[in-house]
């Protein structure tokens, strides 16, 4: 009997990582769950294969271009590549924010893309069938005040990923940009607001129902699992309550 496919995720250890690995698993794909963090990681690995699913964890932090590359000699084949890893850090406004950020946001949400698929396209030419998955964001299809650094990062995800789709038709890999809105995840706004857990918690104050994890890797296990022809190019996905990244409906009282 053939192998189940590979899926390699990036940032699997939480949120939309996490729900994405669960989520591929479930659909058949053998789950290589990447992160810096390894002791949550093997936690969410171990739960996939409890559940009767294939799933290994890889400590790998995508910014570090070494690892990337011996990280990447562990395979012929790979079927699916989620350059999930990624986000923001600070809200403050192009005056004053910190450029130390703005370099840091470049290199694990660019660069970290960039070096994953590097590395993994011969291995996902060889599959035959591969797809490169790019979570970007709405905030790399408009800006917003006091996002100016991530805005540009995402920016550069998204243009990485149209980049590549051009360069390399032809070849058997599709290559699909899932672009969330607001998604209400245990770290994003955390980590966005350096464990300020009162000013995380305003980001969804007064929103019925901001997109969950697993709305996501909902999206992207959809997109992954249409047949090979079939390229989703671009999938942007928000709460009912967010008609665009500065236009949000709060019920406040
Ligand atoms: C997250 C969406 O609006 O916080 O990627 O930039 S937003």
């Amino acid at each position: 009997m053939a192998s189940a496919p590979i899926a390699v995720v990036t940032g699997a250890s939480s949120g939309i990582g996490a729900a994405t690995a669960r989520q591929l698993a479930a659909a058949g794909y053998r789950v290589v769950l990447t992160a810096r963090r390894k002791d949550r990681l093997e936690a969410v690995a171990a739960e996939i294969n409890a559940a009767g699913h294939q799933a290994m964890a890889y400590g790998l932090d995508v910014t570090d271009r070494e690892a990337v590359d011996s990280f990447a000699t562990a395979f012929r084949e790979i079927a699916v590549l989620v350059n999930n890893a990624g986000g923001a850090l600070g809200a403050d406004p192009v005056a004053t924010s910190d450029p130390a950020d703005w370099r840091q946001m470049y290199e694990v949400n660019v660069i970290g893309v960039l070096n994953l698929t590097q590395a993994l396209l011969p291995a996902l030419t060889a599959s035959g069938d591969g797809t490169v998955v790019v979570l970007s964001s709405t905030a790399g299809h408009a800006t917003y005040e006091g996002g100016a650094g991530y805005v540009a990062a995402k920016n550069g995800a998204r243009v990485l990923a149209e980049t590549l789709r051009l360069e390399i038709v032809g070849r058997p890999v599709r290559v699909i940009e899932i672009a969330p809105g607001m998604v209400k995840t245990e770290e994003f706004a955390t980590t966005r607001f350096r464990g300020d857990t009162e000013k995380a918690a305003k980001v969804y104050e007064g929103v019925a129902e901001p997109l969950t994890a697993e709305d996501v890797a909902e999206t992207v296990t959809w997109a992954v699992t249409r047949p090979p022809h079939v390229n989703i190019d671009l999938l942007v996905v928000r709460p009912r309550a967010q008609a665009s990244n500065t236009k949000v409906h709060r019920e406040l009282r």
